[in-house]
């Protein structure tokens, strides 16, 4: 008699844990907006005091496409990677590291703000003929994106994946 009383408190303290616990998540997000945000997805900064593998990613476009090279990485749970993203291409792009969930909202506010500029620990704006390295701890298992978010560009190929075992 008493288990089943047990359980659905702690079920509804669960429930309001998680319900806090998103509207956390929410507002920081959207006090974050227009600035950096300090909700990542995909792990967490990198140190550079600590040792890391350097993956070259190049940004370019050709015959109606655009793409990452390569557009599929995969690294151990932990592991830090130095990530040294080159534009070769004659357009500017974008380098976003986060969660295919976050990138698909980020992807919905550049359409409304195209011009938006991104210098953060996940995300850096390239211009063509210029590298930006990304530090990056993937700390997190799971697959996770790196997408260039202005307006065209994810539909025309511009998205890869970091898979985290
Ligand atoms: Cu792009």
């Amino acid at each position: 008699m008493r288990l089943p009383s047990k359980f659905s408190a702690s079920a509804l303290v669960l429930v309001c844990a998680l319900a806090i616990a998103f509207s956390a998540t929410d507002n920081s997000r959207a006090f974050a907006h227009g600035g950096d945000d300090d909700d990542y997805a995909a792990g967490e900064p990198g140190n550079s005091m600590k040792p890391s593998r350097t993956v070259e990613v190049t940004m370019s476009e050709a015959n109606g496409t655009m793409s990452y090279e390569p557009a599929e990485i995969d690294v151990k749970k932990g592991e830090q990677i130095k990530f040294i993203v080159k534009n070769v291409g004659t357009l500017k792009h974008e380098f976003f590291l986060d969660s295919f969930d976050h990138n698909a909202r980020h992807k919905i506010e550049m359409q409304k703000n195209p011009e938006m500029e991104h210098d953060d620990p996940n995300a850096q704006s390239i211009e063509p003929g210029q590298q930006k390295e990304i530090l990056w701890k993937f700390s997190k298992l799971g697959s996770f994106e790196f997408a260039c978010l202005i307006p065209g560009h994810y539909e025309a190929g511009m998205h890869g994946k970091v898979v985290v075992k």
